[in-house]
């Protein structure tokens, strides 16, 4: 399948952040991959003139998600900390647009549009098209693809430059967000 980079499309780079990569509180295997992989759709993306946002997770130190609280992760991803930089790697614009998600103490958000401003941002770009990237496939990955969908988007999953926890929870994320509408693509897909 061949898809073009056509007026009204974005590229949404899903929590590229320290702490989910080599060496940080919550690796996601294959991570640096997906940032060399990534560098290369952010020159697609350039050249297209298309606009490119980066999410990112945002916790303050108290975050209802970490296990001192009783939740499921590690602390990670701590605002103002260097696990929450994007990672050294990753070659964002300076006109990128960063959205801050999961802000708020008592309140979980895997979805880049969950308590942020992104889908009002993609409206006003006059953005219909989302090719999505980034980490954890099975969680804010999903999350931020069926919520896209939901909100009308059309959408582009980039699987050449997404990781996952696991690997059977990638795949089971995988063909929910192909069943609930998402098209998969790799690089090859895109004209040039
Ligand atoms: C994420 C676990 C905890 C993600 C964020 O970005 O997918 N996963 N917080
Ligand atoms: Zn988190």
């Amino acid at each position: 399948m061949k898809v073009s980079l056509t007026a009204g499309s974005a590229l949404l780079i899903v929590d590229l952040q320290n702490d989910f990569c080599e060496g940080g509180a919550l690796p996601i295997p294959g991570c640096s991959s997906v940032v060399t992989t990534v560098n290369k759709y952010i020159d697609m993306f350039i050249k297209h003139r298309a606009l490119i946002i980066a999410s990112r997770d945002w916790h303050p130190p108290n975050h209802i998600s970490f296990k001192t609280r009783g939740g499921p992760w590690p602390p990670h991803c701590i605002q103002g900390s260097k696990g929450a930089e994007f990672h050294p790697g990753l070659a964002l614009p300076s006109n990128a647009i960063v959205v801050s998600k999961a802000y708020l103490p008592d309140r979980e958000a895997y979805s880049a549009f969950d308590g942020t401003e992104l889908h009002y941002v993609l409206s006003m770009n006059s953005v219909r098209r989302l090719f999505v990237a980034g980490v954890a496939t099975e969680y804010c990955v999903k999350a931020s693809v069926l919520d896209a969908l939901k909100l009308g988007y059309e959408v582009f999953l980039l699987t050449d430059a997404i990781a996952g926890v696991s690997e059977e929870g990638s795949r089971e994320a995988l063909s929910e967000m192909l069943s609930s509408g998402a098209v998969l693509l790799t690089m090859e897909d895109i004209a040039g």
